[in-house]
């Protein structure tokens, strides 16, 4: 086994030709990692995006092999996949309006190429939901917005209009069932590859919320920002203690891992209908 990889929450391995995708406890906000790990956090994720593996295996296949068969000191968080020719793009679909696309629309009315309507706010409900892609900006900074035209000039027409169906078939499918338990997914990022016999595969984690936005649709407001179903307590205790958002972060206190831990749980239990146990 080898560790090729490190990203902020999560590490690659290589184990003959098969990949190790493994999840940590590690949590960030504001592009920070804290030194407080969250309990049973990669689990629970791994675990809802293996879920969701299986429920969105009749619109694409994926890249996941076992859950089961990786390392023991992973048990339970990591998962054993293909390794594929990864799509240089991050295929997002957005249903509401948040984040970097808000800025987008904000600045020129349309995102990734695709017109909005005029009078739109943060937090609002998209007629329908949009495909925009982003690429990957090769120096660890912010992704950069990308239109279709962009990836059809990458990777074709006929592969890039599968990716974009193939992410607003997701994206459709992912939100209905949060929003049928009380969850609205804003928007998500998939990645996709090419298998070795050609076939575009689903990848990485999918619908997770590490890889979409989950907020609580109790509390939805459009014309304010959203409260992240998972980590609005850790934003919300950071933002009190005064720090100024760069490192290091300081430690979370007992109370508020405790309550963002139950929020993961939650968000497990609310999509998968199963209970988590750990
Ligand atoms: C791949 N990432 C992002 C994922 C991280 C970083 N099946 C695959 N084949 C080849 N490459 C990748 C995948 C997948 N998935 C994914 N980078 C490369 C990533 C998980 C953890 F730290």
């Amino acid at each position: 086994m080898q560790h090729v990889y490190s990203g902020k929450v999560r590490e690659i391995y290589t184990d003959g030709d098969d990949l190790l995708l493994v999840a940590s406890d590690r949590v960030s906000v504001y592009d920070v990692v804290l030194p407080t790990p969250i309990p049973d956090k990669g689990a629970l994720l791994t675990q809802l995006s293996v879920w969701w593996f299986g429920q969105l295996a009749d619109i694409v296949p994926n890249h996941l092999i076992s859950a089961t068969d990786v390392p023991a000191e992973f048990e339970g968080r990591a998962i054993r996949c293909r390794r594929l020719e990864m799509v240089p793009f991050e295929c997002i679909a957005r249903g509401y309006l948040a984040g970097s696309g808000l800025k987008e629309y904000q600045a020129t009315g349309a995102i990734s190429g695709v017109p909005l309507p005029r009078g739109l706010v943060e937090g609002s409900r998209l007629d329908e939901p949009i495909f925009t892609p982003t690429t990957k900006v090769s120096d660890g900074g912010h992704d950069a917005p990308a239109t279709f035209d962009d990836v059809v000039a990458a990777v074709g027409l006929s592969t890039a209009t599968r990716l974009r169906d193939l992410t607003l078939e997701v994206y459709r499918r992912g939100a209905e069932r949060a929003a049928a338990n009380g969850i609205i997914v804003a928007d998500t990022k998939l990645e996709f590859g090419m298998d070795s016999d050609g076939v575009l595969t689903l990848a990485d984690e999918v619908l997770t919320p590490d890889s979409s936005r989950f907020w609580p649709a109790a509390d939805w407001t459009p014309g304010r920002a959203q409260h992240a179903y998972d980590k609005q307590f850790v934003r919300d205790w950071a933002a009190g203690t005064g720090w100024d958002k760069t490192p290091p972060a300081p430690q979370i206190p007992p109370d508020v891992v405790d309550a963002t831990h139950a929020r993961y749980v939650d968000a497990y239990e609310k999509i998968t209908g199963l209970p988590w146990r750990d």
